[in-house]
């Protein structure tokens, strides 16, 4: 998992308006429509629940300790899509005692192993790499205007770009995986042809040679420059939840809206969706 800088997150508070007009014209969708797309939810049905929903952020300083920026930065983009949310004033324990104390609905929190979101009615736990992997699938979905029976590149197979994988499997894509190591691409596809058969589930065994044919992509490594430049025509679209961004600068400049990349704000809109769509007891 690729620790975050707070280089990398600085602007996001202030872009939020922005980005998500930049999502609506490569996906038709706000941040929250594909965050409730990705969870097959009806927005009009959730969205005036949002408001009275209340998700504490707790700042963790475990391990390589506190990423400046990052608390407020989820706390933000909670905000920005109408959640009750606020940084809790204490760390850790004392952190999500305070939450229960001031009876949040819900907390999330990342040491250097997960970014986790719960539920603190139902118990329920959703991981930012599994949300993060299947609401960039349901971009690529969104982008494709429908990504049934359409062939996709899903390149890395680790958490996230499986999540994604498995969405676009359940989305009815003909789902073709990468990955540096072989065998991880393969131990994967044995896992998915036991629930969506072999047929529509293929490995890549090169890169740069057999990638001309693919014009969805899901990119989803940790990697650098990961899409060659011959990848690129005006047929392509990218869903990329890599940190870092596996496309070049000279690539960014060609693909302008056909590319949907963010570092923090798909993954984390879609934890809070999946939280509160968790039935309250009694709800
Ligand atoms: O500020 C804090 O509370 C830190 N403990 C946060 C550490 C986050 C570590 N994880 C990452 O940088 C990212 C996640 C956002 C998703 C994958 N890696």
């Amino acid at each position: 998992m690729t620790r975050l800088k707070t280089n990398d997150i600085r602007e996001i508070s202030s872009s939020l308006a922005e980005y998500d007009l930049q999502l609506q014209t490569a996906t038709n969708k706000t941040l929250a429509g594909i965050a409730y797309h990705t969870w097959g939810a009806d927005e009009a049905e959730w969205n005036s629940r949002i408001n009275h929903f209340s998700i504490h952020v707790v700042p963790v300083t475990v391990g390589q300790g506190i990423i400046t920026d990052f608390s407020e930065t989820v706390c933000a983009i909670l905000q920005f899509l109408g959640f009750d949310s606020r940084v809790t004033e204490q760390t850790d324990s004392s952190g999500i005692a305070e939450a229960f104390e001031k009876k949040a609905d819900a907390i999330m929190m990342a040491d250097d192993d997960r970014f986790v979101g719960i539920n603190l009615h139902t118990r329920e736990v959703v991981d930012n790499s599994a949300a993060t992997g299947r609401a960039f699938a349901a971009a690529l979905d969104l982008m494709a205007t429908g990504i049934k029976d359409k062939s996709v590149l899903v390149i890395g197979c680790g958490p996230v770009g499986e999540s994604g994988a498995k969405m676009l499997l359940h989305k009815g894509a003909l789902v073709t995986l990468y990955d540096c190591r072989p065998e991880i691409a393969l131990s994967l596809k044995k896992k998915f042809s036991h629930s969506f058969g072999p047929t529509r589930i293929q490995i890549l065994d090169n890169l740069i040679t057999q990638c001309q044919n693919y014009h969805y992509i899901l990119e989803a490594t940790p990697s650098k420059n990961t899409i060659p430049v011959e990848l690129i025509s005006d047929r392509l679209r990218i869903a990329a939840p890599g940190v870092p961004l596996g496309i070049s600068k000279q690539n960014l400049d060609l693909l302008k809206d056909r590319l949907v990349h963010d570092k923090l704000e798909l993954g984390v809109a879609a934890m809070a969706v999946n939280l509160i769509l968790k039935k309250i007891p009694g709800d």
